[in-house]
């Protein structure tokens, strides 16, 4: 199995590059930020909770989207990997899902790491939410919050990974085509 962590943070691209990715190494998509935001379209209760806690640009508790990861998981057992995009986002989660990886015979490749500047972060969001009906892209402030809350909560993911020797870093700066080729040529070496 090839599962794969790609980590930045919001706005550097990680959807994006999954999406690339996907279609060429045949993998699932997990994006907490998209199962979430499907929640809140269907309406659900969890939805409902975390309709608030995003639009304020705060992380939604670890149990919640834990459960989301672990359900998807058990429902894809077959599967030739999984690319976990914006997730996990604390230790606790990552955590977690080593521990569900581990029941499944099955381990984190490697984590890929988008490197981007804060004012190119700020200005991609912008305009996104300029494009989309995204309330967290809409509002600088919270566009800020989102950013602090990667700094004091999802960059210590990265050194938990650094420690297993799976952390490997590239510059999300610049074409998303080139960007994908960097990011490929560090999948292709794991
Ligand atoms: P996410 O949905 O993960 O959103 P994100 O961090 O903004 O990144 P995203 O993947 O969407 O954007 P990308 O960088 O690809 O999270 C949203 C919220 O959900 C969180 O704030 C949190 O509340 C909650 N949440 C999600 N997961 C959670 C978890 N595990 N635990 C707790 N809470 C969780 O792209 C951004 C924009 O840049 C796009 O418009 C794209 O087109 C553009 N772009 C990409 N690459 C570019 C490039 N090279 N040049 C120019 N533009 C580029």
């Amino acid at each position: 199995m090839l599962n794969l962590v790609l980590f930045g943070p919001p706005g550097s691209g990680k959807g994006t590059q999954s999406n690339n990715l996907i279609k060429d190494y045949h993998l699932i998509h997990l994006s907490t930020g998209d199962l979430l935001r499907n929640e809140i379209a269907e309406g659900t209760e969890l939805g409902l909770k975390a309709k608030e806690i995003m639009a304020e640009g705060l992380l939604v508790p670890d149990k919640v989207v834990i459960g989301m990861i672990k359900k998807k998981l058990e429902n894809n057992k077959a599967a030739k990997g999984f690319i976990f995009d914006g997730f996990p986002r604390t230790v606790a989660q990552a955590e977690a899902l080593d521990e569900a990886l581990t029941s499944m015979d099955a381990h984190i490749s490697g984590m890929i790491e988008l490197k981007v500047g804060q004012e190119e972060l700020e200005k991609r969001l912008l305009l996104r939410g300029t494009e989309s009906d995204r309330p967290d892209d809409a509002d600088i402030v919270v566009i800020r919050k989102r950013i602090n809350e990667y700094i004091s909560k999802t960059v210590p993911v990265a050194e938990y990974y650094k420690q297993q020797g799976k952390l490997r870093s590239v510059s999300g700066m610049g074409k998303v085509e080139d960007i994908f080729d960097s990011v490929k040529e560090l999948v292709n070496s794991l």
